[in-house]
């Protein structure tokens, strides 16, 4: 609590200091604050995932400036709520680093708002409304293309190279166990990697992407009925639109758990995949191109199959990227991951008529 105490006062300064853990990422680790009543979050960011904290922080720095200046030119209201808001520390960084070398930063608290960890239709049209609407709003930013926080984050083709090595180095010993899953992810690899090839025949372009677009980070207000804002900017970098709504497809049209060991409850939601679509597009058709809506639902097998590649690497090596739960967790993951893919190969024609369907309503 006292080591807490000093990092916050590297902020802000206060009397009545108090420090309570928020929520539960894969990755950083969030904290509440309270400052003599006034709320922040605390986040010590993991900086063996994000090497560059510098450009990172620039990044969100970017990304919420763009987006508060937007909502200004509009005259929104609460606009406290509507966007992060970083607060800089004493020395005018937008981190602190400690004694530990560990790396902080400090956010106002977005007061009287609620994130949902389960879906319903209506939540994902809202949802994907939502996502639309960001990467509409930061289509435009100057200065050029972010800075890649993780390098090559949805890239298929580099995550299929980083994984083929774990295959081949067997660190934790484990390849026997998975052969076969390794076996049907590369039966798979060729089609995944579509996407880096249509970039490289300059067909499909780089834009602003969110890349974690789960529904838990989308702020509601406290009734759970409007949208507040986007949080978790972290992975806010260029990449493919279809990776965003890809990633949305697997972590929230699934009618069981990003990890269900119950693989009899993994499938693909097609009633909350038709809701999100429909909210997406509203807000991101104007700025898409034909063949960016042409690929969606290949996204959401691609983010799906990444995802079971990453889980199952993690195994390999012996579970050093992602937090567990337990000692299978990873390739529990990867299984319940592989199982979606494999509902969403099934229903694949369906999902793309439902796209072509939505592309011109309104
Ligand atoms: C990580 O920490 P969290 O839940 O926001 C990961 C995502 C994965 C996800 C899997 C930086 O996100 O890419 O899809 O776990 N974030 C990073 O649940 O690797
Ligand atoms: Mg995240």
């Amino acid at each position: 609590m006292e080591k807490y105490k000093k990092i916050v006062e590297s902020f802000v300064t206060g009397n009545d200091i108090h420090v309570a853990p928020l929520g539960a990422g894969h990755i950083n680790d969030s904290y509440k604050v309270s400052v003599d009543g006034k709320e922040f979050v605390l986040q010590k960011i993991n900086h063996a995932i994000f090497k560059n904290v510098p450009e990172l922080q620039n990044n969100i720095l970017r990304v919420t400036s763009h987006i508060r200046a937007k909502l200004q030119e509009k005259g929104v209201k609460d606009i406290e709520r509507r966007v992060l808001n970083l607060i800089p520390a004493k020395d005018g960084k937008y981190y602190y680093q400690d004694a530990g070398g560990n790396y902080w930063r400090l956010m106002d608290f977005i007061t009287d708002s609620k994130s949902f960890d389960s879906i319903s239709p209506e939540l994902a049209e809202k949802t994907g409304e939502a996502f639309g609407e960001f990467q509409s709003m930061l289509s435009d930013m100057p200065g050029g293309p972010l800075y890649e926080t993780i390098p090559n984050f949805h890239n298929m083709e580099s995550r299929l190279e980083t994984f083929r090595e774990s295959v081949k180095k067997n660190l934790a010993g484990r390849l026997p166990e998975v052969q076969d899953l390794v076996d049907e992810i590369e039966k798979r690899s060729e089609e995944m990697c579509l996407p880096e090839k249509l970039h490289r025949e300059g067909k499909l372009p780089k834009r602003t992407n969110h890349c974690d677009t789960k529904v838990n980070n989308v702020l509601f207000d406290s009734c759970g009925k409007e949208v507040l804002c986007v949080v978790d900017l972290d992975t806010v970098m260029p990449g493919y639109v279809l990776s965003d709504f890809g990633d949305f497809m697997r972590t929230g049209a699934n009618t069981g758990k990003e990890d269900d060991t119950d693989l009899n409850k993994v499938s693909i939601n097609i009633p909350v995949f038709e809701a999100y679509t429909k909210g997406y597009l509203r807000t991101a058709k104007e700025f898409l191109t034909e063949i960016e809506i042409e690929n969606l639902a290949l996204g959401a097998k691609l983010l799906t199959y990444m995802q079971t590649v990453r889980f199952l690497t993690d195994y390999l090596d012996g579970d050093i990227y992602y937090k567990i739960k337990s000692p299978k967790h990873n390739l529990e993951r990867s299984l319940a991951q592989f199982k979606l893919l494999q509902s969403m190969e099934e229903n694949y024609p369906k999902m793309q008529e439902t796209v072509n369907k939505l592309k011109n309503s309104k």
